[in-house]
């Protein structure tokens, strides 16, 4: 099929260079955001009972968001009129094509030279393709990042021969890259490619000079273990963990491993690596009334009563003003946000219900993805 590529407009310039070269790199999410881009829930097979449930908990995400910062809202055809009365005033709601809505990992990745904000276009292939991918076909949502640098007129990096998602890497802005092998070196993703040239592409692309690999994510994650789950930079040197104190739960081994990995490693610049622990809530499961609520994707169900979710408070997102973390209404969410909240000074730490958000595979920093103010 002949398909017309958006690959010039008076917007925005295609760029075949890599950022790292021309002096761009990847800030950290605690620096200023000029706004937040998210993207309408509508799939049936991944949001319950026609997504409304899901729709509530973005309605809520956003109106914090949009109280320090200039939110972006994608919304199909179908869905603009209901997504524009729901939505404050402020927020602009575009209406745009997306297969589901993800949009830490099908929007831009953006860069920064420190005046200037330009967006990387990474390949998309629904978290692994036709080896382990999520859902087939993916095209719509593979189209999204370069639209978005068209409509915010940022020049826009071709890197769509790479696949990569933005969940599956922390910077913090200072030359450090934080990833899991399960993820980037999956077989879904860049099979050919080899460790050092996954390292080389991270570093020309994201501007980072030291790439600390974990080695897995959450239990039961089907982005094949994202980073953005497990652990996450609050500030340059310092990370928050998912940590559980049970030792019969699978996650036990992954984190400790993970925690050995951690405390040996130092940043780009040299610091050690210091790591708070934040807790994981109690194993969380879907009940068969919510697998239910869910449409099946080519005849079969996408999730089965009793399956673990890959719940975990790391999923927040740091906007200009606030902390917004996933709560699950488990004993450990008031702690999580304790944790949290002398991490960030200056902020204030919020707790909003994202089950019905998690039922749908990730959380809110998955459904987010910031600009840089620069
Ligand atoms: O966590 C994410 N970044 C995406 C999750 C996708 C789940 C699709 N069902």
């Amino acid at each position: 099929m002949y398909d017309i590529e958006l690959d010039w407009s008076d917007n925005m310039k295609i760029l075949g260079s890599v950022p790292a070269k021309d002096g761009f790199c990847m800030p950290g999410e605690f620096t200023l955001h000029y706004g937040c881009i998210l993207i309408w829930p509508h799939r049936r097979d991944s949001w319950q009972n026609g997504a409304y449930a899901a729709r509530r908990a973005f309605v809520r995400l956003i109106e914090l968001i949009s109280m320090s910062e200039n939110v972006i809202v994608c919304a199909r055809f179908e869905d603009y009129d209901e997504a524009r009365r729901l939505l404050p005033a402020k927020v602009r709601v575009v209406e745009m094509s997306s297969d589901d809505s993800w949009a830490r990992d099908v929007a831009p990745t953006f860069v920064t030279d420190g005046r200037t904000v330009r967006g990387i276009d990474w390949g998309f292939n629904a978290w692994g393709g036709l080896v382990d991918g999520l859902y087939f076909p993916w095209d719509k949502d593979n189209k999204i990042a370069r639209k978005i640098c068209d409509l915010l007129e940022k020049d826009c990096y071709d890197q769509r021969s790479f696949i990569l998602e933005g969940g599956s890497v922390h910077t913090d802005g200072e030359g450090t890259l934080l990833t899991t092998e399960e993820c980037l070196l999956s077989d879904g993703r860049n099979p050919s490619m080899t460790k050092e040239e996954i390292e080389h592409k991270l570093c020309e692309t994201l501007g980072v000079k030291k790439i600390i690999w974990l080695k897995r994510g959450i239990y039961n994650d089907e982005t094949n273990g994202h980073i953005d789950n497990i652990c996450a930079f609050t500030s340059p040197a310092h990370v928050v963990l998912a940590w559980t104190d049970d030792k019969n739960d699978p996650q036990y081994e992954i984190s400790k491993e993970c925690l050995e990995i951690l405390e040996s490693s130092s940043d780009a610049k040299g610091r050690p690596i210091k790591v708070h622990k934040l807790p994981l809530p109690e194993p969380v499961y879907i009940t068969a009334e919510e697998c239910e609520g869910l449409d099946n994707m080519d005849g079969e169900p996408t999730r089965t009563a009793g399956e673990r979710l890959a719940a975990s408070y790391v999923n927040f997102y740091i906007s200009n003003k606030n902390v917004i973390v996933p709560q699950f209404g488990d004993n450990n969410d008031e702690k999580a946000l304790n944790v949290l909240r002398p991490l960030f000074p200056g902020r204030e730490v919020i707790g909003i219900p994202t089950r019905d958000i998690l039922i749908g595979g990730g959380n809110i920093h998955c459904i987010t993805q910031q600009i840089p103010q620069t």
